[in-house]
């Protein structure tokens, strides 16, 4: 299981169930995943399994649900390099040293289920390399951006703007090159810089 976006809507976001010996579920890998409660427990998990590991995820709970379950679970929980948020500190049994833990990860938008990571996301670049695992986020874009692995379904990828780029639409409009020029002719602004935003407003960029 892994760079999902997931939003819980009754049960668990994520509801993994191996109690049944005929469907025995063992050696779960949950990575890089963002999963938010808003009505129910996070991660709902039934296992008889050993070895579930949890590496670069997101557990928020939003209206204090708890961030975990289990039950019947006789396994080893491998916890580290995960964001615990809304309800106060982590599991117990999450000890890692890497955790982000009660510690806003800065997620776009719950109402939205927008799970990007926000500019200044303390997730951004505190993941662990999972590359064997989870190459690409859920929008595909390759891990990791800007150097290490994010935490949570989605890598951060920065944007550069133009100076004039008022609006950070990434395009010139009329309206900020004339504000750009009158930046340059007080001196706030480079020729070099003027140009360009020339350039690119006749191109139409
Ligand atoms: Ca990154
Ligand atoms: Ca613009």
């Amino acid at each position: 299981m892994y760079h999902s976006g997931l939003a819980s809507a009754g049960r668990g976001a994520l509801y993994l169930n191996g109690v049944n010996t005929t469907r025995n579920i063992s050696n779960v890998r949950i990575y890089n995943n963002t999963i938010h409660s808003g009505d129910a427990s996070g991660l709902l998990v039934f296992l008889t399994s050993v070895n579930a590991s949890f590496r670069n995820n997101i557990f928020y709970s939003e209206n204090n649900q708890p961030y975990y379950s289990d039950s019947n679970y006789n396994g080893i929980r491998s916890s580290d390099y995960n964001a615990w948020y809304g309800r106060g500190v982590r599991p117990a049994w999450a000890t890692g040293m890497n955790d982000l833990n009660n510690i806003d990860p800065l997620i776009t938008s719950l109402a939205a289920h927008d799970f990007h990571l926000l500019a200044g996301s303390p997730a951004i670049d505190a993941g662990i390399d999972a590359n064997a695992i989870a190459t690409n986020d859920y929008d595909g874009v390759l891990r990791p951006q800007g150097g290490a692995f994010d935490i949570g379904a989605y890598e951060y990828i920065s944007q550069t703007f133009h100076p004039a780029d008022a609006n950070q639409n990434n395009k010139i409009e009329m309206n900020e090159l004339i504000a750009f020029i009158g930046k340059w002719k007080s001196a706030q602004a480079t020729l070099t810089d003027v140009l360009t935003a020339l350039d690119k407003w006749m191109r139409g960029m």
